[in-house]
């Protein structure tokens, strides 16, 4: 497959009148060859015998030619492979001389852009085939990294793949299996599904009851998320098959079990929300003593406090019990009544301790802290989570929870009017910063936490149906077609983190060249790239932990818009992944600098790595439309949950 970026064609000769490159014209030239060549014809004229000027003019040529070969390109294309790239090596720059008169530009293969790429190119039309082989590759890349876990970490939360031991930074739940179990059931894994489940019915409901300190969301989003997920998924909530598309045949977990430890462990979460005297849940759970903690500075990460609601609102529905929905959502009424710019947020909130501290003089508890506004860490699912507890409670999108969707809305429209800028020379498109509030200055600094965004302005358009169908039963408002074409603009962005780096990874933050700013800095190592100009990454923000947002975002733009580039994106990254991060043994491991080749490897596998990362590449290389948009939300740890029809609606369907 051809790489995915790189500079623009050689020149406007190389494009075809039908503006199709025509790959034929870069057949590379030997120069060997050319040389030799040229002497043959020229010795055969001196045969002749006559010395004329056309010879004369010969001789210098070959003269000329014999000299090139002879003599190292001081400053020439250095032939490497890296993505399927070129690398030019702009390293060393040198006065012209007489030979930069002499050489004849290279002739390379044109390296194209993504979007051409896929508009000009019919090799990158894969077949339906090609794109299960490829899925298949993603299965397997699951179960190695699921080998290196259960050879040296089972029933930590993560495997350090390097020195071969188990970490537990999330509370000691097993982090890794419970982040995996859906994941398995989705790819049909029947053995990792039957060997995490049967690890979860028997240690789970010890290690919860023994275990101490988990922080709230975390514990959420990847433990109590990845139950109630297997727990759907294992048709808990239904009869037959479901909606997901899964295949019968595939092995499943026991749904009863699964819903028991959820709510064990719900309950003892729960004490965040009812221990603390305002909206703002505390951050901190004692689990083996049922207390509840806020974080030592008493505040709470504004995204933290609004990603609980998908996971709690459905162990409502299916417990039965309206307590779980009822404290959850608590947070987002609490916040619907908080002073906002223009929809965003900073990304603290005054929590508990604040509370006591001021108790008789300040009833500004549960208030924003701060003015950093930010998409990105802390900041991120709060605007993720305003959309998709709407969509999930399907019912009450147009009664109690109208509210949701118009935050979202505002919060978007802040997102477009203060935070989107372009960057120079080349015009990506990127969401920066407002650190100090919006009169202070803004920063063009991207986590990649914010890749995210495209999945979701995406999913927020079409509502999880497809661009064309939405279009063809006239769905789409101006808001809603322009919100996508910010989504495709963002997305492209995101894979550029990748695709300009030397490793074909993304950094953990890169910062934008933009007019005005004269702020320099490193570029990503891949000079041949389009955008190295336009991206920044700083030296301490040069590590990978094998985050899943862009794959997850190409995975909704594919569903959406149906375009092939996604997909193709998705599979450059995933290579890339494989290349760089796969270690032998088993499992892969984080980079420490995703510039450098080849890169310094950190030894921890993200449970998120199983639990997202390799999930959305399966599904981005699906062929079937298994979990579609319109029925499942993904919470942000990637497990799928169903959306909530009334009960009206979901007899009608069964
Ligand atoms: C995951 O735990 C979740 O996606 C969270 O919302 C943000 N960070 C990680 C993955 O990068």
């Amino acid at each position: 497959m051809s790489g995915g970026s790189g500079p623009l064609p050689y020149s406007m000769r190389d494009v075809g009148a039908s503006g199709a490159y025509n790959n034929a014209k870069f057949r590379h030239r030997s120069r060997l060859k050319m040389f030799l060549q040229s002497l043959a014809t020229n010795s055969s004229k001196y045969r002749c015998g006559k010395f004329t000027v056309g010879k004369f003019l010969s001789l210098l040529m070959v003269s000329g030619l014999l000299y090139l070969f002879l003599h190292k390109s001081p400053d020439g294309f250095v032939p490497g492979e890296l993505h399927g790239k070129e690398v030019h090596n702009n390293n060393v720059r040198k006065a012209p001389n007489i030979r930069t008169f002499w050489r004849k530009p290279p002739r390379l293969p044109p390296r194209l852009p993504p979007n051409e790429i896929y508009k000009n190119n019919t090799l990158l039309q894969h077949s339906p085939s090609e794109w299960t082989a490829r899925q298949k590759k993603v299965k397997e890349a699951f179960e190695h990294a699921w080998t290196g876990y259960r050879n040296y970490a089972m029933g930590y939360d993560e495997l350090m793949p390097l020195s071969h031991r188990g970490t537990d930074g999330l509370g000691g739940l097993g982090a890794t299996i419970v982040d995996s179990l859906d994941t398995a059931i989705i790819m049909g894994a029947d053995d990792i599904v039957s060997e995490a489940s049967k690890w979860i019915e028997e240690n789970l409901p010890k290690r919860i009851s023994e275990k101490g300190q988990v922080n709230l969301f975390e514990t959420t989003i990847r433990v109590l998320g990845g139950l109630l997920s297997a727990y759907h998924l294992s048709g808990g909530d239904h009869a037959g098959t479901g909606y997901s598309g899964i295949p019968a045949s595939y092995t499943k977990a026991n749904p009863e079990r699964l819903l028991e430890v959820s709510k064990d462990l719900a309950d003892r979460l729960l004490l965040a929300f009812t221990s603390s005297p305002t909206a703002i849940p505390l951050s901190d759970v004692i689990l083996r003593d049922r207390t509840a903690h806020a974080a030592p500075d008493g505040l709470s990460s504004t995204s933290e406090a609004t990603t609980l609601q998908l996971e709690f609102s459905y162990l409502s529905r299916v417990s039965g019990d309206p307590k779980y929905d009822r404290e959850a959502m608590k947070v987002l009424e609490h916040m619907k009544t908080l002073p906002k710019v223009e929809g965003l947020v900073p990304i603290h909130i005054k929590g508990n301790l604040y509370y006591l501290l001021a108790f008789m003089c300040s009833p500004s508890s549960g208030q924003f802290s701060g003015e950093n506004i930010r998409l990105g860490s802390r900041g991120d699912s709060y605007y993720e989570y305003l959309l998709k507890v709407w969509i999930q409670q399907e019912e009450y999108r147009n009664s109690s929870l109208k509210y949701l969707f118009e935050m979202y809305t505002e919060a978007m429209k802040g997102v477009k009017h203060l935070l989107v800028r372009k960057t120079v020379p080349n015009e990506l498109v990127f969401v920066g910063e407002f650190p100090f509030g919006r009169n202070g200055d803004f920063s063009p600094k991207m986590d990649h936490l914010v890749c995210f965004l495209p999945g979701t302005l995406a999913l927020g358009a079409t509502k999880g149906i497809t661009k064309k169908k939405a279009l063809e039963s006239n769905l789409l408002t101006d808001e809603d077609i322009e919100n996508l074409q910010l989504a495709e603009d963002l997305a492209k962005t995101c894979v550029e983190m990748y695709f300009v780096t030397s490793t074909g990874l993304a950094p953990e933050i890169a910062y934008f060249h933009i007019e005005g700013n004269p702020e320099g800095g490193p570029d990503g190592g891949n000079k041949s790239n389009k955008y190295v100009n336009d991206i920044i990454i700083k030296p301490l923000d040069r590590h990978n932990l094998l985050r899943p947002e862009t794959v997850e975002s190409l995975f909704v733009l594919h569903r959406i818009t149906e375009d092939p580039k996604y997909r193709e994106w998705g599979w450059q990254i995933f290579e890339a992944f494989e290349k760089y991060t796969k270690v032998d043994s088993g499992g892969y491991s984080s980079l420490d600098d995703v510039t450098s080749l080849p890169p310094h490897r950190r030894d921890k596998m993200e449970t998120f790595f199983l639990g997202e990362t390799l999930k959305y590449l399966y599904l981005l290389f699906d062929e079937s439309n298994t979990l579609p948009l319109d029925k499942y939300v993904f919470n942000t740890e990637a497990h799928p949950l169903p959306v909530m029809q009334s009960v009206e609606q979901a007899s009608h369907s069964v």
